[in-house]
Order: C-alpha cells, then structure tokens, then sequence
C-alpha cells in the first residue's frame, strides 16, 4: 500500500502524530508491535503539561481530559518527616498541571483513530524492517496475519519507543547515544483507592524515595525506590503497604487508605538520549529519542513536543512544500529535551537515596531541599520546569 507517512509504534507518540497528521489531510498508517489491549494495559504516567493537554484538544479528543483529569495547582515534597507545598500557579503566573493517565490518553487516541477508520494495523511483533529512509522513497516492511506486506511511503516516523526498531535501523556511524543509568528502579502499585492527599507528595527518606500519585478520587498510584535486584514478585502487597507507611510523615500514614493492587511493576531509571533525531527521511520522537527518569513527569510530555514540532514540520512540508520545519526538527525538539532531561536527572539525584553514599550526601540533599521550600527563586525554578518550560 501506499501513504505519506508511515508511523511506527502506537504509544502516545504515534498515536497523537496520527491524529495531526490526519487533521491536516495526511494519510498515514501505525504499524503496532503489540494488540491494542496489551498497550492500554501498560501502566505509565500521571502527569500532563498545559502543552499535552493543547495538543490532545488540537487533536479533537480533548472532552473526557477535560472532564475527568484533575488540574493539580502544586506538589508537596517531604523531608526530614515534614512537607512543604510548591505552588505552582503563584510561582509560575497560574500555571497548573493536569493529572490524567498515560493508558486514558492512549485510549482517547485509539478511540478517535477507529471512529474515523484510521488505517492501524496491531500485533506485527517484531516484523516491521525500514528501508530507503536515506532516499527519497522509504519503505516499511511488515508480516501481519502470515503475509508479508510493504508500504511504500514519503516520511517514516519512528514513535517506536526506547526497544523500537528505527534507531536501532539507522547506521551507527550516524547517530550518537548520551546514557546514565541510575542504581535503583520503581516499583509502582495501582490500587483502587483514594489518594492519601488531593495533591502528589514527593519523598525524600533515610529509606529511600516515595511518591504518591493519583489516577482519580478513587484510584491511587504509588512508587517506592527499591534496589535494582528487586523484583515485583517478592513485593506482597502487605510489604508495599508497610514499607509505604514508614516512608510517609504522621500525617499522611494516619490517612492512608489500603486496598488491594491492580498492578505491580518495576521500571528501571535511566536518562538517554539519542543525536541527531532525524535521518533523511526517518524522523525519531518520543522514547525512541529519549528516556528520562521518572522523577519529573516528563517521559510523555516530551513525546508531546516532539510531536508538535515534527507534525508542524510534516504539515509545512506537504501544505508550502517548505522543509524548514523538517531541517529543523532535530535541533528544535533537542534544545526541549536536554533541558528536560536537565530537571530530571537533578530532581532524581535530589531526591533518591544512592547506594554507597554515606551520611554526608543525605545531609546535603536535606539542605538543598530545605534551601529550595524556603527560597522563591529555588522553588520558582522547580515550578517552571515541573509544569513545563515553553515550547
Ligand atoms: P511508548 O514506549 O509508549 O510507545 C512505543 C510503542 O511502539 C509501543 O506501543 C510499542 O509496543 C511499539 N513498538 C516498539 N517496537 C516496535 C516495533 N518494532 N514495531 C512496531 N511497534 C513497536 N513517564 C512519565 O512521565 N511518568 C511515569 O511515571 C512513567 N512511567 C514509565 C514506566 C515505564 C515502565 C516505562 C517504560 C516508561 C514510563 N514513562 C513514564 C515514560 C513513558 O510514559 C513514555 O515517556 C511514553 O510512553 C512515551 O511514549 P512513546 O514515545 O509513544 O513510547
Ligand atoms: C504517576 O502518576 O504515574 C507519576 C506522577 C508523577 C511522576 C511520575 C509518575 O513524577
């Protein structure tokens, strides 16, 4: 078959280019690894920027955001058994974020693409191979239901995630990985529960990090740093419960509601990021590009940007025949992500016990914590990028 662009991997990436890419007259397809229920049961992220909630609405499937996410006008960050609240709207001119799942914007996205036919083939596992992205007729080849199949396409964007296929098919020679992978992962718990503060509480403990997030007034999502060993199994949701509570000021243990988990998982940290994000007419976004701990609540939002400034590119070139968007693309998304990946990479090492460091590198966390609640510029700063810096 034959489109203009062929877009690989249906996470939020892809999903969200192809509803732009469509509203602006650009056929395209979504070649997926998995089954669309396998994606929708990865469990993700919680935190939107204002620039991921303008997109969704840009993309038309804005409604049910609007009406079930959460707007969420600060975090509370506890250390040394106290927590303090960081208010964004009064440090960053109102400026919110919203609180919505990463499964629920993938499900909006995939409801849109059916209702208007979209052409989305899932389950070609491991099939799909890229050719002729150096040319100027690239091609995507892919077996589904036993048949091999081709499509001949203009542009090639690969959404395909950190284990995709399309930085993995461009030359090595090419390309250039920057990597720091952290000691320690999440092991996170979804639990139909209410949330034990309307707001996210961030954690910073002699027994290592904890966060408590939230999917609605009735379901919560947790995490707790755990050594790198760790593996899910070994976590009864007794243990999880205790070792949340001993983790958590008096306060927020008194309110703690319980119940059993939906999920349980562990996701290792790392920050990655691949140079340059564009190879002739392959174009890389999202976790394909670049990882970042998730410290930040800055993974899907990235994927966001890259989105915008690749779908603007694509639109550019096809509605002015200009490639200015598209030359630019790389550098563009870049200059956003580093410093993404800056915030993140400071708020995990501020906020994480690391093992082999003694006393002394707790005690300096503690200060630099206890400096940033009770300085405007410190705490603006954390603000500004938490809600995410301008596009
Ligand atoms: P995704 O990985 O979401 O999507 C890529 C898609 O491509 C997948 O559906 C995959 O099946 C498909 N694919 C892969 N290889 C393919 C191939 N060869 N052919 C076809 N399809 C292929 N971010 C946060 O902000 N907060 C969090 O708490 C958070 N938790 C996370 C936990 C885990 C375990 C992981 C892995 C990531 C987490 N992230 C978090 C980051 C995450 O939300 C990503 O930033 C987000 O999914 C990025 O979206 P995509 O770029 O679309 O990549
Ligand atoms: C989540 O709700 O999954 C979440 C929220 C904030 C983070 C990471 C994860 O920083």
């Amino acid at each position: 078959m034959r489109t203009q662009v062929a877009i690989i991997g249906a996470g939020p990436a892809g999903l969200l280019l192809g509803q732009l890419l469509y509203r602006a007259g650009i056929a395209n397809i979504i070649l997926e690894r998995q089954s669309a229920d396998h994606v929708l049961g990865r469990i993700r992220a919680g935190v939107l920027e204002q620039v991921t909630v303008d997109l969704m609405d840009e993309c038309g499937v804005g409604e049910r955001l609007h009406r079930e996410g959460l707007v969420h006008q600060g975090i509370e960050l506890l250390f040394k058994g106290a927590r303090h609240r960081i208010d964004f709207p009064g440090l960053t001119g109102g400026k919110t974020v919203m609180v919505y799942g990463q499964t629920e914007v993938t499900r909006d996205l995939m409801a849109a693409r059916a209702a208007e036919g979209l052409p989305t083939v899932y389950e070609v596992g491991d099939s799909v191979s890229l050719h002729g992205f150096d040319g100027t007729s690239p091609q995507v080849r892919y077996r589904h239901g036993g048949v091999e199949r081709q499509v001949d396409c203009e542009f090639i964007a690969g959404c395909d995630g950190f284990h995709g296929v399309s930085r993995a098919s461009v030359p090595k020679g090419a390309i250039h990985e920057y990597e720091k992978v952290y000691p320690f992962g999440w092991l996170g718990l979804l639990a139909d529960v209410p949330p034990v503060f309307h707001e996210l509480i961030y954690a910073h403990t002699e027994r290592g990090f904890a966060l408590c997030s939230m999917r609605s007034p009735a379901r919560s999502r947790y995490y707790l740093q755990v050594p790198l060993e760790e593996r899910a199994e070994q976590w009864t949701d007794e243990r999880f419960w205790a070792e949340l509570r001993a983790r958590l000021d008096p306060q927020a243990r008194e309110r703690l509601v319980t119940g059993p988990s939906i999920e349980k998982s562990i996701a290792p940290l790392r920050s990655f990021v691949a140079e340059p994000m564009r190879f002739g007419r392959l174009f890389l976004a999202g976790d394909a590009a670049h990882i970042v701990p998730p410290t930040g609540a800055k993974g899907l939002n990235l994927a966001a940007s890259d989105v915008k400034y690749l779908a603007a590119g694509l639109i550019e070139q096809y509605r002015e025949r200009s490639a200015a968007g598209l030359d630019h693309y790389s550098e563009r998304a870049l200059r956003r992500i580093w410093r993404a990946e800056r915030f993140s990479w400071w708020f995990t090492m501020l906020m994480h016990k690391f093992p082999g460091t003694g006393e002394f590198d707790r005690k300096v966390q503690e200060a630099e914590l206890d400096y940033l609640v009770h300085s405007r510029a410190a705490s603006t700063a954390l603000a500004e990028n938490y809600v995410g810096l301008p596009l």
